[in-house]
């Protein structure tokens, strides 16, 4: 395989209207944001990555100002004018800061990308080449669809419907204290055969375990880090006292922090994003980890934009991936990204792997020109 030298790497921050809100336990996402990392080689190949980074830091530490200054000062600085043999290397290269995983997670995913198009592979055939035999891409992955809180059961009611009949196979609900139990009710009411599952984004405590288990009766696939965000012990002490498997999303920084989880018994299924873990390197440890142990594994999402969900499409079409994820069509997010083509549902409820080398889509260099002004007028005061 080719190696490849960093020459430049250029960071823009997004800015992407939602067509539809976003609210969690832990508030609003008023729009996409995130970190966009280009990273040109001495090759003149451009490599793209998305740091899942956000406004506020509430589903994890970072937020876009972090990242952008955790990168343009730390990181890329390290990687500039660098030979890079394959990507697996990068996390080695970015160890000298501590934490930031989100923001590592996209210059790494850059260079992932940078060098599948220098070997002409697709991005979901490279990461095979870093697995076992047996783990070729699927060439699509399965996946569902994420549903916000919203203000009303009704409201809630008519967005399920929408998905579900636009062909989504697996409902995932957001819930927080006083909006879970009837919810739940309400949809299974409705769609007694569909795989649905609740995600709490940690808004709960040990002491809400007998009002958890209230949950147990509504067939749910699992119910998503329903404790605190760095918890691994009360989620053990938890399982216990629910029917429901437990998935921790938060809890999970890296392969240690799961292989602690399973041990404790804190975790039946583990939701992985490659952002939360630092990038594509960790996120195959952990993957291959599952594969051998046989732990239920899908791959979540951050609302990303094309460049980072065509990153994550290509990992959950990876065979050991073995439940629906949270990786939807774009036009559940967006009227306009900022690559193309669009992803689109299949009837079946999959996604395909672009055909094309890298991440496969085409990042349209004006819808990143104005979603960087977008960015700038935001935050002009
Ligand atoms: O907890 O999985 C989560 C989005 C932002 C922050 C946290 C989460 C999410 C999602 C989005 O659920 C799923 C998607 O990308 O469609
Ligand atoms: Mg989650």
């Amino acid at each position: 395989m080719r190696s490849i030298t960093i020459l430049s790497v250029n960071l823009y921050p997004l800015h992407l209207p939602f067509l539809e809100p976003f609210i969690t336990s832990f508030g609003e996402e008023p729009f996409k944001a995130g970190v966009i990392v280009e990273v040109t080689t001495l090759d003149g190949i451009h490599g793209w990555g998305e740091s899942p980074v956000e406004v506020y830091p509430g589903y994890g530490a970072e937020t876009v100002v972090t990242g952008l200054h955790i990168l343009e000062e730390f990181l890329v600085p390290n990687l500039s004018g660098v030979m890079i043999n394959h990507p697996t290397e990068v996390p080695a290269l970015l160890a000298h800061v501590r934490g930031n995983a989100h923001a590592k997670s996209g210059l790494e995913a850059a260079i992932w990308d940078a060098y599948a198009k220098t070997n002409h592979l697709r991005l979901a055939d490279l990461f095979a080449l870093s697995l076992p035999p047996g783990h070729g891409s699927r060439n699509k992955a399965v996946v569902g669809v994420s549903i916000g809180i919203m203000p009303t059961l009704e409201k809630t009611l008519e967005i399920v419907r929408k998905r579900v009949a636009q062909g989504y196979a697996r409902i995932k609900l957001k819930i927080k204290p006083g909006w879970d139990i009837d919810l739940a009710r309400a949809v299974r009411a409705e769609f007694p055969d569909i795989m649905l599952m609740l995600d709490a984004n940690s808004a709960y405590t040990l002491a809400d375990a007998d009002h958890l288990a209230q949950l147990d009766e509504f067939n749910l696939l699992m119910i998503e880090q329903p404790l605190g965000h760095e918890d691994i012990y009360d989620h053990s002490q938890l399982q216990p006292r629910l029917k429901t498997p437990i998935c921790l999303d938060e809890s999970i920084k890296n392969l240690n922090d799961l292989k602690l989880a399973l041990q404790v018994g804190a975790i039946g299924v583990l939701n992985l994003k490659p952002g939360r873990v630092g990038g594509f390197t960790e996120s195959l440890r952990i993957y291959q980890h599952c594969a051998e142990n046989n732990v239920p594994l899908w791959i979540g999402g951050m609302l990303e934009s094309g460049i980072g969900r065509a990153a994550n499409v290509a990992f959950a079409s990876l065979p050991a991936v073995s439940l629906p994820c949270d990786i939807s069509a774009t036009d559940r997010y967006f009227a306009e990204d900022i690559s193309e083509p669009p992803f689109v549902l299949n009837s079946d409820s999959t996604l395909n792997v672009p055909d094309g080398d890298g991440i496969g889509v085409q990042v349209i260099g004006s819808r990143i020109a104005e979603s960087v002004d977008r960015w700038t007028d935001a935050n002009s005061f």
